[in-house]
């Protein structure tokens, strides 16, 4: 069976594990924390980053390369717009996803997850606060803009665009911070409304139940 390394806490993991869940594929995941891995996860992912893909003698890091080769593999159905102009506007907003909005909502999950539960050392609070009231603003007015009306983000159909979208916003969620939905109406409704699929539903209670034992 194909093996997905890395944590499920990552947001690149979780990216590709939805892709996964969406196309029924089967895999096993190999928890692989992403600080400090070893020589030997090096021979496999060489920027020494989760997640990487293994199946048989074939392997594939980078959350974005593994789920366009699966797309290939797996084509039905597929996240990608078949348009030419569509497709380019969704792996755009997978590369925004990936940048910014993964760069302005870690920080809080970092902060009250991983220092405060998991390593035991204390929250930098304002460090939080000022990633809510400074960087996060710009970014999220960004996609509620480019939202506008639209159920989806690119192509009028579920894509990799609103995987890579809706994925750092479960960190978020797990960081104890809300999407201020009179702010951002429409990308708060969005996020709910891409979370609550079963591909991303069924992670989140996995994560949820995960975190809770720490
Ligand atoms: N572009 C990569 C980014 C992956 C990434 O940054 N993963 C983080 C964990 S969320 C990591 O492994 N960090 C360890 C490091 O940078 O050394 C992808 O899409 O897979």
């Amino acid at each position: 069976m194909p093996v997905l390394h890395g944590v499920n806490a990552s947001p690149f993991v979780r990216k590709v594990r939805v892709a996964l869940a969406e196309k029924g594929i089967d895999y096993e995941l190999n928890p692989v924390m992403p600080m400090g891995v070893s020589d030997e996860y090096k021979q496999k992912s060489p920027l020494g980053k989760i997640p990487c893909w293994e199946d048989g003698d074939y392997l594939l890091p980078d959350s974005s390369c593994i789920i366009a080769y699966l797309d290939k593999t797996h084509p039905n159905p597929s996240l990608y717009p078949s348009d030419a102009a569509s497709f380019g506007r969704a792996v755009w907003y997978e590369e925004y996803a990936d940048t910014k909005l993964v760069e302005v909502c870690t920080p809080v999950f970092f902060e009250r997850v991983v220092k405060a539960r998991i390593l035991k050392q204390p929250v930098d609070e304002e460090r939080i606060a000022s990633v809510r009231e400074n960087e996060q603003p710009p970014v999220f007015d960004y996609v509620e803009g480019q939202l506008a009306d639209r159920e989806y983000l690119a192509g009028g159909r579920f894509s990799i665009a609103d995987i890579a979208t809706a994925s750092p916003f479960v960190n978020l969620m797990h960081g104890g911070a809300t999407l201020d939905a009179s702010r951002w109406p429409k990308l708060a409704a969005y996020v709910e409304r891409i979370h609550s699929r079963p591909s991303f539903k069924a992670l989140i209670e996995e994560e949820k139940a995960a975190f809770s034992g720490q």
